[in-house]
């Protein structure tokens, strides 16, 4: 079974409508009111698709009462049976301060084809496709994933981009990297596109390294699961953790995961930009409409777009009665 085609383009709607919720608060400096923005949006599109739908990757864990909590079922229960992780708003700084790459991301499979990942870190390493299998372990060690990497790509390790996110944890992943003469492209904020970015045309990047959210960790491999590419994980996860996951069915804590590990089946990706990003361009907003730019996957479909839409703000009626038609 796959997902059926006709739920591609509402969930390309579902992510568009989040993207401009959020958008009505760039540059207001509160992430806050525009994730909020991003999930009121996201929430009510979802809400409205013939699908028996639930959250399993998405704002937060019930007894903390978000919406679109992990576990809260969507749509009208007409259609197929769905799993959905979600970010809304992936970069909650780039949108409150109008930087780049703010995006909203959905991945959809059919019933219990995701790793529901606790909302907690985890270790993330990622390649692009067209290399050895197992080339990269998280395991291995810089070193060695660098020295593979090169080899597999015949090229000196200084040839080659690696991504990061600029954290203190990320100390000794620096060093190891600086060391191997490694060009560093950090990034602030926003792992999930960091992770894409490895498999992206419009990147150098030739490998992802580091500690992020476990969430983005499993959007990123919804989409290199469509893509090719490798990538692996693994929760990094604190006592109290260890009990959450526990209860949420993951009994190895210290699991390595590969992309069949946590994707499985059929996946619809969508992620539309809020700002202007390496993905996508973000919202442009017009007095009678807007326009977003959505990065889209249906992997049983091999489809794989930038989908760029108007959204008009009238109906024809109450065009007709602004300009006195
Ligand atoms: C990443 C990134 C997010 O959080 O997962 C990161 O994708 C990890 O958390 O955009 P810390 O900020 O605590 O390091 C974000 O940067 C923000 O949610």
């Amino acid at each position: 079974m796959s997902l059926d085609k006709k739920y591609l383009k509402e969930f390309i709607f579902t992510t568009e409508m989040a993207a401009y919720g959020a958008f009505k608060f760039v540059g207001k400096g509160d992430k806050i009111a525009a994730d909020q923005g991003a999930v009121d949006a996201m929430r009510k599109e979802l809400n409205k698709m013939d699908i028996d739908g639930e959250v399993v990757i998405g704002e937060g864990e019930m007894d903390e009462a978000p919406m679109l909590y992990i576990g809260e079922k969507v749509g009208t229960k007409k259609g197929q049976k769905i799993d959905i992780a979600l970010d809304p708003l992936e970069g909650t700084n780039f949108a409150a301060k109008n930087l780049p790459n703010a995006l909203s991301v959905l991945a959809a499979t059919e019933k219990g084809m995701l790793l529901s990942a606790p909302d907690t870190y985890m270790e993330k390493i990622a390649v692009g496709s067209g290399l050895p299998k197992k080339l990269i372990d998280l395991d291995y060690g810089v070193e060695k994933n660098i020295k593979n990497l090169a080899e597999a790509k015949n090229i000196n390790p200084e040839k080659l981009n690696a991504c990061v996110l600029d954290r203190p944890r990320h100390k000794k992943i620096i060093e190891s990297l600086k060391k191997m003469k490694v060009n560093i492209n950090f990034i602030s904020d926003g792992d999930v596109y960091g992770v894409i970015s490895t498999i992206d045309d419009k990147s150098n990047n030739d490998i992802y390294l580091g500690i992020g959210g476990g969430p983005e960790g499993v959007l990123a491999a919804a989409a290199l699961s469509c893509l090719g590419g490798q990538m692996q994980t693994r929760l990094v996860l604190d006592d109290e953790q260890k009990k959450r996951a526990n209860k949420i069915g993951i009994k190895d804590v210290k699991r390595k995961y590969n992309i069949d590990d946590m994707v499985k089946g059929d996946v619809i990706f969508c992620a539309t930009g809020i700002t202007n990003g390496d993905l996508v361009n973000g919202v442009i907003n017009k007095d009678d409409y807007f326009e977003t730019s959505t990065f889209t996957l249906h992997k049983s479909q091999n489809f794989k777009k930038r989908i760029v839409n108007k959204h008009y703000k009238w109906t024809w009626s109450q065009f007709q009665e602004k300009n006195g038609l």
